[in-house]
């Protein structure tokens, strides 16, 4: 039995070389499903505390997504209610939960493209923020059905993840401006829909995302501009329910700038903020477009089994 892999891939989302809440979720599940096929343990009990083990680990690497506890977490209430007792029969329902997992989180994410690219005009300017694969799937996908938008990508600085969607677009020959954060209010007049993806989804409806969201749904608010998160299901976060607040993750302050440069002065380096309902018109999912208001139905729908009788 061995975390190996487990634990390469935790030291990859924390070093964001794995990043973003949707492929962030993927590897955990890929990752259980090397550790179930590795795994030697002959006894039903030991296979699961192994589990449970690499579980943990894999949940520990970065706080803000839950998209990370909420794949594991049911892979896990799959395995531990399938009434298996057999340790070989165990190891094959994790590799098939987590199988099904990875395709239905890539399923998701086309759906979501499909629903979405459908509030998007012919004629359209999008603003999107960081790098989300289900918000990129949303332009992409009205792009391919032939709407002449056009694309402002803000640079989501410290980590710039604005560059890779930039080149993503470009690559379709989708016309994309990379503009800095700060930039954001000055070009908003510009702006037809505003996509954003998520890390968290809040009972609320409030969207936990990349630092700098909160900003532009400000901006997008006060220019009249709608402001659309693009979300699977499995990023609300059903501990919300119960009266949690979602963890934001600070990052070292060397990703800002060189502590060494700036003696006795205190570099915040905040990873995430959050967007109040207020400022957003639509969320996007799989299983359809709602308000941020019908977040605690979407959380009660399919997160039942994961707050159970503690509602
Ligand atoms: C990524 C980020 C993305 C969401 C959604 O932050 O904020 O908007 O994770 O992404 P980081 P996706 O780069 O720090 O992980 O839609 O791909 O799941």
């Amino acid at each position: 039995m061995t975390l190996e892999y487990v634990s390469e891939v935790s030291e990859r989302i924390q070093s964001m070389e794995i990043r973003g809440a949707g492929k962030i979720a993927r590897s955990a599940a890929e990752a259980l499903r090397v550790f179930a096929s590795e795994s030697t343990a002959d006894e039903a009990q030991s296979f699961l505390e192994g589990l449970r083990e690499a579980g943990d680990v894999l949940i520990s690497s970065r706080p803000s997504a839950v998209s990370l506890p909420n794949a594991v977490k049911y892979i896990l209430y799959r395995v531990e209610n399938s009434k298996a007792t057999e340790s070989d029969d165990l190891r094959k329902i994790t590799i098939n939960v987590a199988k099904e997992f990875i395709e239905n989180s890539l399923e998701a994410v086309d759906k979501i493209g499909l629903y979405g690219a459908k509030r998007i005009d012919d004629g359209d300017t999008v603003m999107t923020h960081c790098n989300s694969s289900a918000a990129i799937e949303v332009i992409k996908s009205a792009w391919g059905e032939g709407k002449d938008i056009k694309v402002i990508a803000s640079e989501a600085r410290p980590r710039y993840q604005g560059y890779i969607t930039v080149r993503e677009l470009a690559k379709e020959g989708i016309p994309t401006t990379l503009i800095v954060d700060s930039a954001v209010r000055a070009v908003m007049k510009k702006v037809n829909k505003v996509v954003v993806g998520a890390d968290s989804i809040a009972a609320n409806g409030a969207v936990i995302n990349k630092i700098g969201t909160s900003q532009i749904a400000l901006s997008a608010q006060e220019a009249r501009v709608l402001f659309f998160v693009a979300a699977e299901t499995y990023k609300f976060h059903p501990e919300t329910c119960l009266g949690d607040i979602v963890e934001i993750e600070e990052r070292e302050p060397s990703e800002v700038a060189d502590p060494k440069e700036f003696e006795g002065i205190t570099i915040k380096n905040l990873a995430f903020d959050v967007t109040p309902p207020e400022y957003i018109d639509l969320i996007v999912t799989e299983k359809g477009v709602i308000p941020p208001q019908a977040a605690i139905m979407v959380i009660k729908e399919e997160f039942g089994w994961a707050v159970g009788d503690r509602w």
